[in-house]
């Protein structure tokens, strides 16, 4: 059984990607388990085979305890990790050989609380998993925020200790030239050190090389997937890697 976890930022485009893999994957004859993982979702673009909103009520969890739709949010995940074994209980029954996890996109819950890594690695077990990070074109179409989103990638990557696979979503809202320039940067540091250089101003243009570094040390300079799932391009090479990853081919990060 493989696990695929689905994140990124708000509204980049994970769940519309999870029902354009599981379709990819259904019509190549493979058989899928969907997990919805947010609690907030009201009506996902696929029908859920195993949901969080089964055991946690976003709704209820704000009007009891009077909060607003982010601390709910973190709530009804602190909440879930309780019914974790469920989760997986359900999934391990359905059996089947992908499962696509569709994650919140409230990325302070992976990125700094611990629920959601303790989801994520509870769910997974010791199953093979990899994680599909999604920078939305919108953000990723400029230097600094492709920048930012690589680091917020890292700061996932940390947290989860997958192997991680990083797509650039919703490639069709911006030209294919545009769509190469970015892919560019993530394989030629050299020319997001340029583009910084241009557009960048004060303390960024001090920074971005060392930060550059950063990046290109622990190996976040591997090639950006262009995917835009609504019109269903680039599933095949995104499948292909997918496997690579999940074969082995790349190696667990490992953090003691
Ligand atoms: N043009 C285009 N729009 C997309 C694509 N994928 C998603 N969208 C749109 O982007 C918006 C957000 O998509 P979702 O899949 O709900 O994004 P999400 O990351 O699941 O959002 P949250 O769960 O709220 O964080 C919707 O309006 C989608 O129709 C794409 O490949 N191309
Ligand atoms: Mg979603």
């Amino acid at each position: 059984m493989f696990f695929i976890f689905v994140i990124g930022t708000a509204g980049c485009g994970k769940s519309v990607l999870t029902a354009a893999l599981e379709k990819w994957l259904a019509t190549s004859e493979l058989a899928v388990t969907v997990v919805n993982l947010d609690p907030g979702v009201e009506d996902p673009p696929y029908t859920s085979d195993v949901d969080i909103r089964e055991y946690v009520n976003y709704g209820q969890v704000m009007h009891e305890f009077g909060l607003g739709p982010n601390g709910a949010l973190v709530a009804s995940l602190d909440m879930a990790v309780s019914h974790v074994d469920d989760l997986r209980e359900e999934i391990i029954d359905i059996g089947r050989d992908y499962v696509i996890i569709d994650c919140p996109g409230q990325m302070e819950l992976f990125a700094y609380r611990n629920s959601g890594p303790l989801l994520v690695s509870s769910l997974r077990n010791y199953d093979p998993a990899a994680s599909l990070y999604l920078l939305d074109a919108n953000i990723a179409r400029t230097p600094t925020g492709y920048l930012s989103s690589m680091l917020l990638g890292i700061s996932i990557n940390i947290r989860f200790l997958l192997p991680q696979i990083s797509i650039l979503s919703k490639a069709d809202i911006i030209s294919e030239e545009k769509v190469q320039e970015v892919i560019s940067w993530s394989t030629n540091p050299f020319l997001l050190q340029d583009a910084l250089d241009m557009t960048a101003e004060g303390m960024i243009k001090e920074y971005s090389s060392s930060i550059l570094r950063i990046l290109e040390d622990i190996g976040s300079g591997t090639s950006l997937f262009p995917i835009s799932a609504k019109q269903m391009v680039g599933m095949e090479t995104l499948y292909a890697e997918i496997q690579r990853v999940l074969a082995g081919g790349e190696d667990y990060l490992t953090y003691e």
